[in-house]
């Protein structure tokens, strides 16, 4: 009777253990309320901050489409209209990060969906960080090839976009990624990720914003 008590304590002990093995593949994002459902007492999405560039964009938080959870974000704009909706994080010096977020449209319109980069050596943007595709000590590195055919990925005028590259209808999700590496070089980068909605007649939703660490081959 001792030995089966012996053995049955031994088991649980193990068991246990397995559960709290540290190389367990959790995904961490570095985002905040990145599937916009915590709001505030207005309704807005914690965490998440808007700028109007142009015209008069809507942005607004739908609690009757969403990609997971119940909520999602809507951005409704006009052919005079420019806005995004953004949110910052500080990335670590010596990795690669991979930017990810869902999104869908309105039926019938043409969409000018893009995802904007902005890096920063820290939080007072006194110095701006510039994007670039080969190793470098100064830039971050952007990986443009990317699979799928539903977006285009490039750098422009020194920063990083992504941007949707269909033209007909959307209604079904799609999503758009990035990846890129912080050289070993910075200690800290401090980065934008920027949501825009541009020029176009209609809503956008975006759900399910990720930034997280790619293991390093
Ligand atoms: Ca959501």
């Amino acid at each position: 009777m001792k030995a089966r008590i012996f053995l049955l304590v031994a088991l649980v002990a193990m068991f246990a253990g397995c559960i709290h093995l540290p190389e367990d593949p959790v995904v961490t994002n570095l985002l905040v309320n990145p599937s916009f459902e915590e709001l505030n007492e207005a309704g807005w999405a914690v965490g998440w901050k808007t700028d109007t560039n142009k015209g008069t964009p809507e942005f607004s938080i739908d609690q009757d489409v969403a990609y997971s959870g119940r909520n999602s974000l809507r951005v409704t704009t006009d052919p005079e209209s420019r806005g995004n909706v953004w949110q910052e994080v500080y990335l670590e010096g010596g990795k690669i990060y991979r930017f990810s977020v869902w999104l869908r449209n309105d039926p019938g319109v043409v969409q000018q969906v893009i995802v904007r980069f902005r890096c920063w050596e820290d939080q007072t943007r006194s110095r701006q960080i510039y994007w670039g595709v080969e190793p470098s000590s100064e830039r971050l590195r952007a990986f443009l090839q990317q699979a799928g055919t539903s977006q285009d990925t490039y750098i422009s005028n020194d920063l990083l976009y992504i941007r949707g590259k269909w033209e007909a209808d959307n209604t079904e999700w799609k999503e758009l990624m990035v990846e890129f590496e912080v050289p070993a070089s910075f200690e800290s980068v401090f980065l934008r990720s920027e949501l825009f909605v541009e020029y176009a007649q209609g809503s956008v939703w975006f759900d399910e914003v990720c930034i997280e660490t790619v293991d390093v081959p």
